[in-house]
């Protein structure tokens, strides 16, 4: 009799709300994992699966990991993935999960000013396009995390930001000003493994698709 191999799957996932909101997801499509990423220090986990495996990486990360095929699938928010740019990947399912609103932050009480508007952010890419295609000009100044600071100190005049409640903001002193794009996570696929490993990844899709439908 023939052996059927069995192609496996890794997926890419960051620790957090991300694998909080995947983890009920991925228990629909029949996958557990068997350690928790939140107290393990393994960075692959196994799962009950023998043919699907978990790596935990940061959530930047995460687009990078699938775009070389070093993870076939991956689970990350759409300000990352408009931050990455998305080469090499599909974006099949919105998870609708990790709602967040991507947003220019400041002073409440102070207009921006015209020109020379200082904005400081992890999303530089995106801060650029979203400022150049309204055609103002500027300096856009980047940082790797506590971007509410950056007004606070006088290093910008406004942040660019993931907001959820906005409590951050507020115990800043600082308000959503602009709203840019509305943010949920999406399951991302290599382009590569979407061919070679059609079967198995269609099918780990429509477990999920489901499961997403019937949350929403
Ligand atoms: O933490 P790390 O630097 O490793 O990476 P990360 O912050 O990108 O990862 P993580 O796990 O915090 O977020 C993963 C994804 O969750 C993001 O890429 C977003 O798509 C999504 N998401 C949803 C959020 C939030 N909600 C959110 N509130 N990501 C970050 N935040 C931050 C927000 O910027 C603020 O600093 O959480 C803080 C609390 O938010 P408020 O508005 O409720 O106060
Ligand atoms: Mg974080």
């Amino acid at each position: 009799m023939d052996k059927i191999v069995k192609q496996t799957l890794t997926i890419a996932l960051s620790k957090g709300r991300i694998f909080k909101d995947t983890a009920p997801l991925l228990k629909a499509a029949g996958i557990e994992p068997l350690d928790d990423p939140e107290t393990s220090r393994k960075l692959i986990l196994d799962t009950n699966r023998d043919d699907v495996k978990l790596v935990i990486i940061r959530a930047t990360d995460v687009p990078t990991y699938v775009q070389y095929g070093a993870a076939d699938l991956g689970v990350a928010g759409k300000d990352v993935l408009m931050e990455h740019g998305g080469q090499d990947l599909y974006e099949l399912v919105d998870l609708k999960i990790a709602r967040c609103k991507l947003m220019v932050a400041g002073f409440p009480d102070r207009p921006l000013p015209a020109t020379g508007l200082k904005v400081a952010t992890k999303f530089v890419n995106c801060t650029r396009r979203y400022f150049a295609e309204q055609g103002r000009q500027v300096d856009v100044i980047k940082l790797y995390g506590s971007m509410e600071l950056a007004p606070l100190v006088g290093l910008a005049d406004c942040i660019v930001d993931v907001v959820d409640t906005g409590n951050t903001l507020r115990a800043n002193g600082l308000a959503p000003l602009e709203h840019m794009a509305d943010i949920t996570s999406r399951l991302i696929v290599n382009k590569a493994s979407m061919k070679l490993k059609h079967a198995a990844i269609r099918e780990l899709i429509a477990h999920i698709q489901a499961a997403v439908d019937q949350r929403n």
